[in-house]
């Protein structure tokens, strides 16, 4: 009956290299929150296979986040690192949640729609599925916190009118089996079986953007490199993707609102406050009338003072396989431990024999 545990939970696709907006928005929010959280934190590899069913190496991909996930800083004896497809429960609590959420919640999804383009029809139904899955990573082990980039927002909400969904329409059986557990819900409070996820979205870069465009956001899967900063890039080319960014030919404002209307200088400043952990407004106060050719260079060394130590020791974690597969074996089981006790919960609640 009492209030759930904090937990956290979040996960990343195998599905490219990883750039600076994942570690700003995620990564370096999941090793801070490891201080003081019992955390998961879990390669998604279901998810990998959405968008691109065939991937020419997906084992390696798989390490490739994991060692990413080590070099930033994350305990996997402390915590739980694992990949996805190891519990069988994510795929299972999906299929349940697909049939909790409704169909008009993921059509209005704007992942899915950026997604699968104008050739819907010939998008997979994982695709549009994608959140449902996302639901079940984050309530099979029932986290109550989920820290995520800014796009991620709107599948966090459908995650809790998932949750909501499940414990209204499971009520009485919820509180007949004596598995509710206590919600506060703005000033109320109810009895539910899953918690309503909060999510964990802050600091100056929650949407990293591209280089080469201040409209889109930077991604693993635009055609053009130059477009992110990969965590596997070496100081030269950090330095050249920097000096390459599209900026416009005005100096920087010396206060945020000064950055209103141009998104690519508002990137780069948000991009060095977030590695300096500064606020924008602190870094105008340093850089402000100065032009592009003077700040590009500071910017890039720091982002190669930041990165450089995370790409070193991921270059070393993937010369060692064998020490990756086991730390993905040793997580995946106490994942699956947490997981089996959630799906016999959720199966008595429905109403499955076991
Ligand atoms: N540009 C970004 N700025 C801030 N945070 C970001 N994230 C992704 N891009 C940015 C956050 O990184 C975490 C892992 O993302 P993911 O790989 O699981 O999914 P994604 O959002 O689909 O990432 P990409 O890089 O854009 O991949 P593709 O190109 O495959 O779609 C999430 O917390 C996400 O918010």
């Amino acid at each position: 009956m009492s209030a759930f545990s904090p937990r956290v939970f979040s996960g990343v696709q195998p599905t490219g290299n990883l750039h600076l907006g994942n570690y700003l928005g995620a990564i370096r929010k999941f090793v801070a929150l490891q201080e003081s959280q019992d955390c998961i934190y879990c390669v998604v590899d279901l998810h990998a296979i959405t968008a691109q069913l065939v991937h020419d190496d997906l084992k390696s991909q798989i390490r490739s986040i994991t060692a990413a996930f080590l070099a930033a800083g994350i305990d996997p004896k402390r915590h739980i690192v694992f990949n996805q497809s190891r519990v069988s429960g994510h795929a299972e609590l999906a299929w349940i949640f697909n049939c909790v959420a409704r169909i008009g919640w993921m059509n209005r999804m704007t992942q899915f729609k950026e997604k699968a383009g104008k050739d819907r029809e010939n998008a997979s139904l994982g695709l549009l599925a994608y959140p449902s899955l996302m639901a079940a990573d984050i309530l099979l082990y029932r986290a109550t916190h989920v820290p995520v980039g800014d796009d991620q927002k709107q599948h966090l909400e459908l995650t809790r009118d998932i949750a909501i969904k499940f414990n209204n329409d499971f009520s009485g059986r919820i509180a007949a089996a004596g598995l509710g557990t206590e919600i506060a819900m703005g000033e109320e409070t109810v009895n539910g079986y899953f918690p309503i996820t909060e999510p964990l979205i802050g600091g100056e870069a929650t949407r990293v953007m591209s280089l080469k465009d201040g409209s889109k956001k930077m991604s693993k899967s635009d055609p053009s490199d130059l477009s992110r900063i990969n965590l596997t890039d070496d100081a030269e080319q950090i330095a050249r993707k920097i000096k390459k960014a599209k900026t416009d030919p005005n100096a920087l404002p010396s206060e945020p609102k000064g950055l209103e209307g141009r998104a690519e200088a508002d990137n780069l400043v948000g991009i060095y406050a977030a590695l300096a952990d500064l606020s924008k407004a602190d870094v105008l106060k340093d850089f402000g009338g100065r032009q592009f050719s003077e700040f590009k260079p500071v910017l890039a060394e720091l982002a190669v003072e930041k990165l450089s130590p995370i790409n070193a020791e991921m270059r070393r974690l993937i010369d060692d396989p064998a020490h990756i597969d086991a730390v993905l074996k040793d997580g995946g089981e106490r994942a699956g431990a947490i997981a089996e006790k959630t799906m016999a919960d959720v199966k008595e609640i429905i109403g499955f024999l076991q």
